[in-house]
């Protein structure tokens, strides 16, 4: 597993607890959030967690602000896979493998270049999916969940990922990055939705 946040995960399926997704326009949602300054057990902790509340949704990235923690963190996990299981009762399931956790901790970013068009969704927004610009090449420098200091260089679907997650980290919502006639359609049109579920 080329994961970059340790072993100790790759049993997050089996621990962890389900933490609270705050949906839009949750106040925490619009806060800019603070440094991570202790990296001890109370952070990895909550990194567990946060690992554990994305597969379950399933989803391929959570910021910390998304669990109400207004801290610079995040988790991501790109390329995992959905395998078919059927129950014993004989009907299909889908199972979760070939994991690839990665946490990004106090993330800075230095080059961006060039424009990718790719169709993003928000854990925080459910059911609404729109086209976001964002730079093709970026490279991110970050601390593990040690604290260690590390870089990459991300392009694509990875790099995408990694600036939308980062914009949680200031208050920003995907759909602020829309023109003003799609961001006021499609945030009426989550408004509706959610008003219908309460
Ligand atoms: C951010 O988003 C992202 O509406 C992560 O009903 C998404 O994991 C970056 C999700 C796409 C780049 C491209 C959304 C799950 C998950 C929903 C997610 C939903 C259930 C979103
Ligand atoms: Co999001």
């Amino acid at each position: 597993m080329s994961s970059n946040s340790g072993d100790f995960l790759t049993d997050y399926q089996l621990e962890g607890e389900e933490l609270k997704i705050f949906t839009y326009p949750a106040p925490v949602l619009k806060k800019k959030a603070v440094p991570v300054e202790k990296f001890d057990d109370e952070l990895r902790s909550l990194i567990k967690n946060m690992l554990f509340t994305m597969y379950q949704a399933p989803g391929i990235g959570l910021a910390a602000p998304q669990v109400g923690k207004s801290l610079r963190l995040f988790v991501m996990d790109i390329d995992f896979d959905r395998e078919e299981v059927t129950r014993a009762d004989g009907e299909v399931d889908y199972r979760l493998t070939n994991f690839n956790p990665r946490v990004f901790i106090n993330p800075v970013f230095k080059n961006k270049q060039g424009e990718i068009l790719y169709e993003e969704g928000c854990l925080s927004v459910p059911g609404i999916y729109e086209e976001v610009k964002r730079a093709q090449n970026i490279t991110v420098e970050y601390q593990d969940m040690y604290g260690h200091r590390k870089s990459l260089d991300a392009d694509g679907l990875l790099s995408v990922c990694l600036q939308h997650e980062n914009d949680h980290l200031d208050g920003i919502v995907f759909l602020e990055r829309l023109s003003l006639l799609k961001r006021n359609f499609l945030t009426k049109k989550f408004m509706k939705a959610k008003k219908k579920v309460k």
